[in-house]
């Protein structure tokens, strides 16, 4: 796995090579491509923003099944502006159905991830698989064997290879009509530092969950042969009492390309920016340290009830460090207070203007 930033080590020689006059090799793979293009950005200390489901739903519409056009987006509705990062969730494909476990269309999925890349931006998918094998959700945290029963040798291992083989079906068939692979950050087996995933701290052991993530790998990467896959690690933020703790479970530099987290502001503004700097300081130095690129992979205030969100909170808590993007949840069209986003008339869609305007901030 290429190693992105150089690690601190390694800095004085990178640029002895680089005053020597050699050149690095073109990128040969879309995840390559795509991780050139990150590093780009944050060298020139950009961040960009993303959103969830952006161009599935919004907080009053959905998008039908088999579209064909994928331009509408609460953001863009705010601000004449898409996000730069187009988030999306593969839950469900594991089970084979056409809709994820939020009722999009795959078919959609597929088309609009292609449509946000051909516009520029960049695509992202997390996974929240059900649980093979309880037969419940994701959420379902009844048992502590799941991690168990699914890695070799364990009785759901062949059914569970099933659902990879899914997910890397569409991971792999996300294609221009030029047949070219578009390339996605891959966000599998999110938020482990909590218990509420069945792949969560307490529901497996530290060699489980890492050797989780080398069967991921192994299997979407060698076995498969995906080569657009940039592979993102994604604690929670919320039980990083120690960097020991952001990195207790981390998989290895080798199949893992960037690092970040998912924090909330659930509580008050103090406790989301105290958050945020807490888990910005340990991941940025976690990431400089591995060569890896950083993003703040999951945020949002729930219903957006401070007008100045944009500007005086997210964005004084991620300027001064080293982010490539945001990515703010999803604005459900069936549940009225699940949103993350502006839409018209939100009370904070004047302050997103001013964010999507600033100059380090990318929208497209
Ligand atoms: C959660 C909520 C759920 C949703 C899930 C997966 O945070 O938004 O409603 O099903 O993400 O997208």
């Amino acid at each position: 796995m290429k190693a992105i930033l150089k690690p601190i080590a390694m800095i004085a020689s990178a640029i002895a090579i680089i005053s020597c006059g050699s050149a690095e090799s073109a990128p040969v793979t879309p995840a390559d491509a795509l991780l050139d293009r990150l590093e780009a950005l944050v060298e020139q200390g950009k961040i960009m923003y993303g959103h969830q489901d952006t161009y599935m739903y919004g907080h009053t519409w959905k998008l039908e099944d088999d579209a064909t056009d994928f331009s509408q987006s609460d953001v863009y509705a705010v601000s004449g502006r898409y996000p730069a990062v187009f988030g999306m969730d593969l839950g469900g494909i594991e089970m084979g159905w056409s809709h994820n476990l939020d009722k999009n269309d795959f078919d959609n999925m597929r088309a609009s991830a292609v449509a946000h890349h051909e516009r520029g931006g960049i695509v992202t998918f997390s996974w929240h698989p059900r649980n093979p094998l309880t037969g419940g959700d994701a959420w379902d945290v009844t048992s502590d064997q799941v991690v168990a029963s699914i890695l070799p040798g364990g009785e759901k291992h062949e059914y569970f290879m099933g659902w990879l083989s899914n997910a890397a079906d569409f991971l792999g068939s996300i294609k221009t009509a030029d047949g070219e692979t578009v390339p996605v950050i891959w966000r599998p087996w999110h938020e482990h530092t909590g218990s509420w995933f069945w792949w969560g701290q307490k529901l497996c052991t530290t060699e489980q969950y890492k050797a989780l993530w080398q069967m991921t790998y192994d299997y979407m990467v060698n076995e498969r042969g995906l080569d657009n896959l940039v592979w993102s690690y994604s604690p929670g933020a919320g039980e990083l009492s120690s960097a020991e703790v952001y990195g207790e479970r981390y998989p290895g530099d080798e199949i893992v390309d960037m690092v970040g987290f998912d924090c909330y502001h659930s509580r008050s503004k103090e406790g989301y920016m105290a958050s945020m700097k807490n888990a910005l300081d340990i991941s940025s130095t976690f990431a400089a340290e591995h060569g890896k690129i950083l993003a703040v992979t999951e945020t949002g205030h729930e219903t957006l009830k401070d007008p100045k969100w944009w500007t005086e909170v997210l964005y004084p808590a991620v300027k001064d460090y080293p982010v490539s993007y945001v990515l703010t949840w999803r604005n459900a069209c069936d549940q009225p207070n699940h949103y993350y986003a502006p839409f018209p008339g939100q009370e904070s869609a004047e302050d997103f203007k001013a964010f999507a305007e600033l100059e380090d901030i990318i929208v497209l």
